[in-house]
């Protein structure tokens, strides 16, 4: 059987995953997840892995059922080709940044709630372009369900430039001068440069976001302030996205 991965595009989760894949020329199929709505399928597809709470990115090959993007990467680190991304080694800077996506995500579920653009067009992701602008209730619910099941209140805006800030300055000191966090292009770049999402989205064939959700993520004032870290970070998807 050859592998699938369910995820949500925007999912900074998501691209890492699929940036390992891609990066070791792991061959898959990929599937967008529908929030909510396939809640069931979603527990459905992650029946072998005994958790309460089933998220994507998800990979299953038949042979192994993988709910972690840190566990994808690691399985595309042993099952692909190219430079190894020592993606067993970033765990702890995988979970040094969690609460940082999680704070841009109930940072863009607040703002989806008011944005009736943007709720159209998550619903986009759903049904065809004519039903979506009736579709919006349900994206708003959508927003509400993953507040719900992460534990945040999507009806207060959260300071998740309080949570980012930190993060940015680590980053930046990190790097310093050189290219990468570490000695050589890593999972640790990756997993770093998939949060910068959370200030301006990349923009690139990769990441097909409307005009509206690129809205939600951006933080126009924080990318300005971090202009180098964006730069690097463009500079990263230059030279190492691959297909
Ligand atoms: N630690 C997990 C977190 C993944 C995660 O939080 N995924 C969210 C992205 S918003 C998700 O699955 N959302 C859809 C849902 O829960 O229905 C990972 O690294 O894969």
């Amino acid at each position: 059987m050859s592998a699938k991965v369910y995820g949500l595009s925007v999912s900074p989760w998501t691209e890492r995953a699929l940036w390992a894949l891609d990066h070791h020329g792991v061959s898959y199929r990929y599937r967008e997840y529908v929030p909510m709505v396939e809640a069931p399928l979603l527990k459905w597809w992650g029946r072998a892995l005994a958790r309460d709470k089933a998220t994507v990115p998800l990979y299953t090959d038949g042979a192994v059922v993988l709910g972690d993007s840190l566990d994808i990467m690691v399985q595309a680190d042993e099952a692909g080709d190219g430079a190894p991304l020592e993606s067993r080694a970033a765990g702890q800077w995988a979970q040094r940044v969690e609460p940082v996506l999680c704070a841009v995500r109930a940072r863009v579920a607040h703002r989806m709630l008011a944005d009736q653009e943007a709720l159209t067009e998550a619903a986009r992701m759903a049904v065809p372009d004519a039903l979506a602008p009736l579709c919006k209730p349900l994206t708003a619910t959508a927003a509400r369900y993953l507040a719900k099941k992460y534990g945040f209140d999507a009806a207060k805006e959260p300071d998740d430039v309080a949570v980012l800030r930190p993060f940015l300055d680590e980053v930046r000191q990190q790097l310093g001068t050189g290219p990468y966090l570490g000695d050589s292009f890593a999972a640790a770049d990756i997993i770093a440069a998939t949060v910068l999402h959370g200030l301006s989205p990349h923009k690139g064939r990769y990441q097909t976001m409307g005009p509206a959700t690129r809205r939600l993520w951006a933080r126009p004032e924080l990318a300005q302030e971090y202009g180098d870290l964006m730069a690097w970070r463009d500079g990263l998807y230059a030279r190492h996205r691959k297909t």
